[in-house]
């Protein structure tokens, strides 16, 4: 479909999408041209990496695959970003019945914001959309790089996306769009220089004690947890005996059997002083 509305200067269309994407819910939002996303360190890496995906947990650092290629038409993402703050932790709990894993409600709050927008921006706008999976190796996008290229934060030392707003205390998700609008970053801001790293030091699996990564074989500079030292497969050790402690959440409203409730480890998330109220 080709676009029809009369905006002409993709810089105010940018604008006028991430407002209205704060007007449809999201608390931040940002546009990231995907000729950028392309060149974005998570990109760089995961060939020689392999997707957290792939199968075979042991090769998880040796795997090599190409990257997933997004719809031809597609030509930037737009990212949105929920708060998630500590004195809500049910936003981000899973809910689970009868062995399959529901949503959280942070997640549902995502949903609905990014619905409204994609309706406004393909009816009112006539911008095509096209939907991606969450998980990256079916698809998806490495969303914390399109929200670093967006605007929205920086990489911390403990790995997440850190906003000046709500630190690392946000879930995001991801759209494109048929527009080739430049991004929105370009944002000056790293609260990590000085800080005496509490995030790395919360950690229950000692996730951040040593440099898994390295530039030279990984062929970027920003790596994981910026030094190369945030280990997926230990921090992944946590959330499977997470999901070992789940707890009887009751049974459903359908009394169609019990649910549980998965509460993901958040540690060095929740440590960080940025953004706190
Ligand atoms: C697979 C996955 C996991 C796996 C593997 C994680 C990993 N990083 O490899 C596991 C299960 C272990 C996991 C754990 C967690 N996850 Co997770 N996860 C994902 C998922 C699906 C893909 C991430 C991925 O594979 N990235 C690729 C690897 C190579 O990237 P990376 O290790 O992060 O390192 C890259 C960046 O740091 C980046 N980078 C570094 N410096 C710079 C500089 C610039 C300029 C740029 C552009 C990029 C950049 O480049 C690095 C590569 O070198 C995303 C959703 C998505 N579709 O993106 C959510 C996601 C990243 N997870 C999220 C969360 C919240 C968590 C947890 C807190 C668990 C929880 N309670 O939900 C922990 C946090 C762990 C941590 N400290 O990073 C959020 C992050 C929100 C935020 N504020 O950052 C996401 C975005 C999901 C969401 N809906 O919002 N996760
Ligand atoms: S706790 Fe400090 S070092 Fe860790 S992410 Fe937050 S600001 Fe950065
Ligand atoms: S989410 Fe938990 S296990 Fe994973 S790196 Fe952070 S503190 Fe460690």
């Amino acid at each position: 479909m080709a676009r029809k509305n009369s905006f002409c200067h993709t810089g105010g269309l940018a604008g006028l999408i991430t407002d209205k994407a704060k007007a449809c819910g999201a608390d931040l939002a940002g546009i990231v041209n995907l000729e950028e996303l392309r060149r974005s360190p998570s990109y760089t890496i995961i060939p020689r990496i392999g997707y957290f995906g792939d199968g075979d947990k042991e090769n998880q650092r040796t795997i090599v695959r190409d990257t997933v290629q997004w719809p031809e038409a597609a030509k930037s993402a737009i990212v949105i970003a929920i708060h998630h703050p500590a004195e809500k932790p049910e936003l981000d709990w899973w809910v689970s019945k009868n062995g399959s894993v529901g949503n959280t409600e942070g997640n549902k709050l995502l949903i609905r914001a990014m619905s409204s927008l994609v309706e406004w921006l393909e009816t009112e706008q006539h911008i095509d959309c096209f939907k991606v999976p969450y998980n990256v190796e079916r698809g998806g996008v490495f969303m914390k790089d399109a929200a670093v290229l967006g605007g929205l934060g920086c990489i911390g030392k403990n790995n997440m996306l850190i906003t000046p707003e709500y630190g690392p205390r946000v879930r995001l998700r991801v759209i494109l769009s048929a527009e080739d609008i430049p991004s929105t970053g370009g944002l000056d801001f790293d609260p990590c220089g000085d800080c005496s790293m509490p995030c790395r030091k919360a950690c229950p699996q000692g996730a951040f004690s040593q440099q898994v990564y390295f530039s030279d074989t990984l062929g970027v500079e920003s790596l994981p947890g910026r030094s190369g030292v945030y280990d997926r497969i230990r921090c992944n050790l946590q959330m499977v005996e997470n999901e070992s402690k789940a707890e009887l959440a009751g049974a459903d409203e359908h009394a169609n059997g019990a649910m549980e409730l998965v509460q993901y480890c958040r540690k060095c998330e929740l440590i960080c002083p940025v953004g706190s109220a």
